[in-house]
């Protein structure tokens, strides 16, 4: 197998030197691209603070047997995967993955002292963190968090929120570089509601307070979505408030592309946001139908979003996390399959020969770029990321589903 990978790369090396395109460079690019694991794939979103529902308008369908059931399984499953994903990728973490030593912390009383235990085993694992606040299953979820009327419950979430960065800002102090945290919140409305002013107003207040206090070590990303299950018909923070917040506000928008309608293209904010934000936080996800959070695969819409990153030379403008969560599914793999499919994506956007193709628009020759677009898809990139796989000693092909099948024997089915 190496000796073939090898040859289909020299070839595929010639293809795309023939075009302008530099393979050995973009795989300097390729390994410098780093995901950030989302931790939540291995429970099903389910964290160590309590065996509650997963509430907050999010729902994980699937009961595929092995799920981890604590840190220690968990950060297993981490390892796992990683082993089987090439380069060296982060990991996402949600404050109900603290290691809260079996005690209940509620959510206004945690710490950075919840996540030494992460942080330690970051640096041991070479692996960066980024970090999420979590408004969703927990008695004082309801329907709205941050733009809750009721002073003592929105109070609660900002404690919440405002400590969440505190962490962040640890993670990001203790492994030199900046920690992205995300903060998304469930609020909106079931049905026909009149308030919309005011549940905007007091939710742009909460974060006002909560960002009130510079943090140098972490990243502030803001998440939006059309809606919630079983908050239908109005979501309080959508995307025109968070793009007109994190606008006027410097701060990061997280695109979660299964949080639009249908027919819109998540692909297509890249370029119009980039011109007003300083970087955007991804969310890759695949939606089936809905808000469904699939495993991420090499679809049109997820190539199209990181061909617009590239094309936009916003490369590193834009932070890569990925965010589904499929419990029907074996997750080590399902960690493994969503993470390579969106490293092959970005190496298709970083093989394409946009120079040439941008040549031939910008003198109006349509047919020329509709051609070459086309031809770009059929190039040999897949004997460019089995080289890539090889050079970092991750198996490819069948090689991936023995070693998946081989942890699920060894390790998850005796869960
Ligand atoms: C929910 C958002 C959010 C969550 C995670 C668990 O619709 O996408 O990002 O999926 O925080
Ligand atoms: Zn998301």
């Amino acid at each position: 197998m190496k000796e073939s990978v090898r040859k289909a790369y020299e070839i595929a090396r010639e293809r795309y030197a023939a075009y302008g395109i530099d393979t050995e460079a973009v795989l300097s690019k390729l390994q410098d691209f780093h995901l950030s694991l989302h931790c939540w794939q291995a429970d099903d979103v389910a964290g160590f603070e309590s065996a509650g529902d997963l509430t907050g308008g999010i729902q994980a369908t699937g009961n595929y047997p092995g799920k981890a059931r604590n840190i220690d399984e968990l950060r297993a499953d981490i390892v796992k995967a990683k082993s089987l994903i090439p380069g060296t990728h982060r990991l996402n973490l949600h404050e109900i993955y603290g290691d809260f030593g079996g005690k209940r912390v509620d959510r206004d009383q945690v710490g950075p002292e919840h996540f030494q235990s992460w942080i330690d085993w970051a640096a041991e694992n070479d692996t960066k963190l980024d970090f999420n606040s979590t408004s969703f299953s927990h008695p004082k979820s309801g329907n709205l968090s941050l733009s809750n009327p009721d002073k003592g419950i929105r109070d609660f979430w900002i404690e919440h929120t405002r400590r969440c960065r505190e962490i962040a800002n640890q993670m990001g102090m203790a492994q030199g570089d900046p920690c992205i945290m995300n903060v998304w919140v469930h609020d909106g409305c079931k049905d026909q509601s009149v308030n919309h002013y005011r549940y905007r107003s007091l939710l742009k207040d909460s974060l006002d307070q909560i960002f009130a206090e510079k943090m140098p070590y972490m990243k502030d990303c803001i998440e939006g979505k059309v809606f919630g299950i079983g908050l239908e018909s109005f979501t309080v923070g959508s995307h025109d408030f968070y793009t007109a917040y994190a606008a006027a506000n410097g701060k990061i928008p997280t695109i979660d592309t299964g949080h639009y309608h249908p027919t819109e293209s998540p692909a297509d904010k890249v370029s119009a946001l980039l011109n007003f934000v300083p970087e955007l936080m991804l969310h890759v996800s695949r939606p089936v139908r809905w808000d469904s959070d699939h495993v991420t695969i090499k679809d049109d819409a997820t190539q199209e979003l990181f061909s617009e990153i590239v094309r936009a030379g916003a490369l590193d403008r834009v932070h890569y996390g990925l965010d589904y969560f499929d419990g029907a599914i074996n997750r080590t793999g399902a960690y493994v399959v969503g993470s390579r499919a969106a490293q092959k994506c970005m190496l298709c956007a970083l093989l394409e020969p946009t120079e040439l193709i941008s040549k031939y628009e910008l003198e109006g020759k349509t047919f020329q770029v509709l051609h070459l677009l086309e031809e770009a898809k059929a190039l040999p990139w897949g004997a460019v990321y089995d080289e890539f796989c090889e050079r970092n000693d991750v198996p490819l092909g069948d090689a991936v589903i023995a070693e998946v099948e081989k942890y699920e024997k060894e390790v998850t089915s005796k869960r």
